[in-house]
């Protein structure tokens, strides 16, 4: 990299300048940058699909309504994510392509099925609650369009929190049956939402360099910290309990204590070996297939297209 360059990009980003694409980069920022908006660009349109499969079978109208639209939202925000990671020279299809071919990752929670109810509940609130910490902070982030994409992104989240978080009352609040389907989904998805947040801090490859140049504005473990301080106390207002016997805060250094989650299950899960992974992109792939007669038809002229039976 050209030493100049490097020094006035640098400085523009201690100032807190928003980085634009046309804008000079030092090309580790860009490949950063790239991995991590399509990582999550991924994880927003495999997110839709645990919480998808329980659109038809919501109870009541009014949570099919909410539900639905709260997966449409996901989805959109794949689309702004997409959007913002283009502008640094990665065509969607490419993303797209390396999805589908399990060269990119995404993240770890969605590799788990959602069996009942109460583990769509668990997803709208608890999932989107660690996006929202995570999403909130990076969007003081160093590059312009993936701080506007996190900006539209957490307002609708905010909707889905309380949207989610009316669905686990309701449960907490509702028949023995329904406060056990609950504490149940709580045991299943704890291990997962504690690895939500990345490896700890210590075996944490690219925290460094993303939060030199502000791309991650905290830590894997301050972002665990942030979201256990804000919702663990949520958890136990509603009666529920935590599957973790060491977890309490520290008075002292205002810091969780916890039982680290098994990072070998994280790391085979990242990989591809999880217990839905094959099921996740087999999906993608099937909607691949089933919409590149579109795409065809986008670059054909009119009246040469016909469509094609099969
Ligand atoms: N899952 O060096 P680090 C949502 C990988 S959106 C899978 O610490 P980094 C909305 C990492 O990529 C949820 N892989 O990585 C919704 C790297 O592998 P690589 C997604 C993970 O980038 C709600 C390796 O481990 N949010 O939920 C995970 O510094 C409800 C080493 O890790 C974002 O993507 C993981 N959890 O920090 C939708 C936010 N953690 O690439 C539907 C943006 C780590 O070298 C329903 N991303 N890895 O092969 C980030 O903030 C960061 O990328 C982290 C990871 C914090 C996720």
């Amino acid at each position: 990299e050209d030493p100049v360059k490097l020094e006035a990009f640098e400085a523009r980003i201690e100032r807190g300048e928003k980085i634009e694409p046309t804008d000079w980069m030092p090309d580790l920022y860009r490949k950063q940058l790239i991995r991590m908006i399509e990582q999550h660009a991924h994880s927003e349109i495999i997110g839709a699909l645990p919480e998808g499969t329980w659109i038809t079978r919501a109870p009541g109208f009014r949570r099919k309504l909410a539900l639905m639209a709260k997966v449409q939202d996901e989805v959109g925000h794949a689309q702004l994510l997409y959007a913002a990671a283009e502008t640094l020279g990665k065509p969607r299809e490419a993303m797209i392509d390396d999805l589908i071919n399990g060269k990119s990752k995404y993240s770890n929670i969605f590799n788990y099925p959602a069996y009942t109810w109460a583990d769509a509940c668990f997803i709208s609130w608890l999932v989107d609650a660690g996006a929202i910490v995570n999403q909130l902070a990076n969007a003081r982030g160093s590059y312009g369009p993936y701080c506007r994409a996190l900006d539209r992104i957490c307002a609708e989240e905010s909707f889905h929190l309380k949207y989610g978080h009316h669905c686990v009352i309701h449960m907490a609040t509702g028949t023995k049956k329904q406060r056990q389907m609950m504490q149940e989904a709580i045991d299943r998805w704890w291990a997962p939402m504690m690895h939500f947040f990345g490896p700890p801090d210590k075996m944490s490859a690219h925290t460094e360099v993303l939060m030199k140049w502000k791309v991650k504005m905290a830590s894997n473990d301050d972002m665990r910290n942030q979201f256990l301080d804000m919702y663990v106390p949520k958890i136990w207002e509603l009666g529920f309990t935590i599957p973790d016997p060491k977890l309490s805060k520290d008075q002292e250094t205002g810091r969780w204590v916890y039982t680290e989650p098994d990072w070998e299950e994280f790391k085979r899960v990242i990989n591809g070996d999880g217990p839905c992974n094959a099921e996740r992109l087999a999906v993608r792939r099937t909607a691949e297939e089933r919409g590149r007669w579109v795409r065809e038809a986008l670059k054909t002229p009119k009246t040469d297209y016909v469509k094609p039976l099969v």
